[in-house]
């Protein structure tokens, strides 16, 4: 028996124990978006118990390194002593990129003597989480307000996945417009009626038509004519003065006469 203490079947014995690196084992990890970060841990994984001082270095390699994870370059890991699993962490970058799964390696090199790489890399996967986004919007509902204030409709434009960036989308609006606004409206009572009816429907313009039956004031108003009143003159004159214009001509298509005012002129 040699002065150690161990004969020659100690030492095979020993030998024998020595640890090898049987699996690297990856994980799969969802990606996650900018600018979150996500652990992948890889296992090493022995045969036998690690000892005191037993390392490997590692690397990565696959996708973009540095972009899709932070990248190891022969980094120096010590094996757990005691062990036959040693956890390694790569760090993956979230992004908002519709792309492909992308698949890490990471690879083993460089034992320290007496460890043996009988596997040297293993693979993780690193999901992507991002699609094309859906577009939707939503209702809104204001108050229209009172003249001359204007009222801001805000609608919300909704993704079903973050946007990347640059992306647009055309809108458009439809509705009650200032032209389509159509107002039934009695010959004397124009102006007062029509600004304060309109206006808070649209900020910018409105335009209304005003037909009458063409016969002329009744018998029972003549009185009314007789004390002032002057009709389409009268009306000329207050659309004139509130900024608006006035336009008289026959119905289209039809007899009588159409009056069409429009704010601002
Ligand atoms: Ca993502
Ligand atoms: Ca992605």
């Amino acid at each position: 028996m040699p002065a150690s203490g161990r004969d020659a079947d100690d030492v095979k014995a020993e030998l024998l124990r020595l640890p090898a690196v049987t699996a690297v084992q990856g994980a799969t990890v969802v990606e996650g978006n900018t600018p979150s970060t996500t652990p992948m841990t890889f296992d090493i994984v022995l045969d036998n118990p690690a000892k005191a001082g037993d390392t490997v270095q590692v690397s990565t390699s696959g996708a973009t390194p540095g972009t899709d994870y932070v990248a190891l370059t022969n980094v120096p890991v010590p094996l757990i002593p005691g062990a036959t699993t040693t956890p390694l962490i790569v760090t993956v970058n979230g992004d908002n990129t519709i792309e492909a799964d992308e698949q890490v390696t990471l690879t083993l090199s460089n034992p320290s003597p007496g460890v043996v790489l009988d596997v040297s890399s293993g693979n993780g996967t690193i999901q992507n989480d991002d699609g094309v986004p859906q577009v939707s919007i939503d209702d809104v509902t204001v108050k229209e307000g009172d003249v001359p204030s204007t009222i801001t409709a805000s609608f919300t434009v909704l993704l079903t996945d973050p946007a990347v960036g640059g992306e647009t989308i055309t809108v458009d609006t439809a509705g009650v417009t200032a032209a389509e606004v159509l107002i039934g409206f009695a010959l004397g009572s124009l102006l007062g009626a029509v600004i304060g009816y309109v206006l808070g429907i649209s900020p910018t313009a409105v335009a209304m038509r005003i037909e009458d039956d063409g016969p002329g004031p009744a018998v029972d108003e003549t009185t009314a004519a007789r004390s002032g009143r002057r009709g389409i003159a009268d009306m000329r004159a207050e659309a004139v003065a509130c900024g608006g214009t006035l336009d008289i001509g026959p119905v289209p298509g039809g007899s009588g006469m159409a009056v069409s005012f429009r704010w601002p002129a």
